[in-house]
């Protein structure tokens, strides 16, 4: 049978924190569903269809990676797909409170497993907020994500597009 996948998040925009995480699942199972949660309180920085975008840009040579959007339960973007697995990094101890929570719910929901990663310490203090708001002040965070990602982050902090 076939092995599916998802790494859900906001990824907004996604950075090397999480493209790690994505390569590993996706030497793990055949195919890795990249989920982007719809959040209609969190206004973002980047519409979902120009994270997509960036996510699809940077995930092609893994080859078994899919991206999509979904307004709703990540349990049931997962039933719809016949996904039994989430996939998700551990940053800290300060991750796994939330973690284990949406964990135990989402299984609780419907039986889909949480598979937990260990970060890769060059990236465990990296998350989406923090380089934006350093690069709004002008900081380098060039290395924290891909070339991409990084350009398409620079040109909307100036205003371009
Ligand atoms: N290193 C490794 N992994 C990382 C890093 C890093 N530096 N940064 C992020 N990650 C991983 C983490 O596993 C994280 O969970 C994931 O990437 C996504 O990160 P973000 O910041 O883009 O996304 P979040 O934290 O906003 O995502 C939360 C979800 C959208 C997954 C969650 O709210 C959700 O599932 N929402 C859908 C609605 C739902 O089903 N709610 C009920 C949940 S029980």
């Amino acid at each position: 049978p076939v092995r599916r996948a998802v790494c859900p998040g906001s990824f907004d925009p996604i950075t090397n924190g999480h493209l790690d995480i994505i390569a590993r699942a996706s030497r793990l199972y055949d195919e890795v569903y990249v989920a982007v949660m719809i959040n209609q309180s969190k206004k973002g920085l980047f519409t979902v269809d120009e994270r997509m975008d960036l996510i699809r840009r940077v995930t092609t040579e893994y080859g078994n990676v899919t991206v999509e959007s979904h307004h709703g339960l990540l349990v049931d973007f997962c039933k719809a797909r016949g996904i039994p697995a989430i996939v998700k990094g551990l940053r800290a101890v300060s991750d796994f409170d939330y973690e284990l929570q949406m964990a135990q719910m989402n299984n609780g929901l419907s039986g889909v497993e949480t598979l937990f990663v260990p970060t890769n310490p060059t990236y465990s203090f990296l998350s989406s907020s923090l380089v934006k708001e350093v690069a709004a002040w002008g900081g380098d965070v060039s290395h924290l994500l891909p070339d991409a990602v990084h350009r398409a982050l620079v040109e909307r902090l100036r205003g371009e597009v």
